[in-house]
């Protein structure tokens, strides 16, 4: 492996808030480990996200599943965030024309661009998937993924596809602070890699899910976080799972610094 930059290094390399703010997190927690909450009532969500706040430095959210969204579950989740210090990620996968999009970021039933730090998108519709989001995104001092890479058995996001990802993103530095992949892209140390398909014990789910463990992740695939999802959620006891999920994956980071 490669030697690289701290976390704190790159953060004061990062022109974006948001971006700062995470590697900011993820040095003073000692901590690359996002936590996917992919649970279907706020209740369960609010849960797990204060029993893993203090091992995490940002907490996924598929919104579109919740049961029983509301303005309080956004207030309340919130609040776990800002006692916990973790950022808020809704994996919403904009996939859309700008003019679409838009609306599903800052409008209907979830309101998505006023309580998620960070967003993701797909590339596939072309640049103008950023455009619209950007200028919903920008005034809130909000940031964006784009997925160039998936964890998904026979997906088509690969080469010439993830090329051109990673250089709409060069593009549109402004908003966007990184990927989701499944390798390093960039050399560019502001851009943050996160890596989704991680887990310590089973290698996929019989639905596409392909896993690797948070050292291939981290050392071998050289990704800034690791998302986990089931890994920790499923787990009979959460913080324990996370807990052992953000030892793995931060020896790793330690060990591509000193190595
Ligand atoms: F972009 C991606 C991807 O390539 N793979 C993923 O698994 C996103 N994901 C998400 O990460 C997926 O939607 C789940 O929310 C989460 C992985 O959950 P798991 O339970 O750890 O498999």
């Amino acid at each position: 492996s490669r030697k690289i930059l701290s976390y704190r290094e790159r953060g004061d390399l990062c022109q974006h808030p948001v971006a700062k703010q995470l590697f900011g997190i993820m040095e003073s927690k000692k901590s690359n480990l996002a936590v996917s909450a992919d649970l279907c009532t706020t209740a369960q969500i609010l849960k797990l996200a204060d029993e893993v706040g203090p091992h995490i430095c940002m907490l996924k959210t598929h919104v579109d599943i919740i049961s029983d969204f509301s303005a309080e579950f956004v207030q309340s989740l919130t609040e776990l965030a800002n006692r916990h210090e973790f950022l808020i990620f809704e994996d919403r996968k904009f996939a859309d024309i700008g003019s679409t999009v838009q609306h599903q970021y800052r409008d209907g039933l979830f309101q998505i661009a006023d309580w998620a730090h960070l967003i993701n998108a797909h590339s596939l519709p072309g640049a103008g998937v950023l455009e619209g989001l950007k200028q919903v995104g920008l005034g809130k001092q909000r940031a964006c993924l784009l997925i160039a890479e998936m964890s998904s058995q026979g997906n088509l996001a690969t080469g010439e596809y993830t090329k051109a990802t990673v250089k709409m993103a060069e593009e549109h530095q402004d908003f966007v602070v990184g990927f989701i992949s499944q390798s390093q892209l960039s050399d560019n140390p502001a851009f943050i890699h996160m890596t989704p398909g991680v887990q310590l014990s089973g290698l996929g789910d019989g639905l596409g899910q392909q896993y690797v463990s948070p050292w291939d992740a981290v050392v071998t695939r050289r990704a800034d976080v690791i998302i986990v999802g089931r890994g920790v959620y499923k787990d009979p006891d959460p913080a324990t799972a996370a807990q052992s999920y953000q030892t793995a994956a931060f020896q790793a980071y330690q060990h591509r610094l000193t190595n």
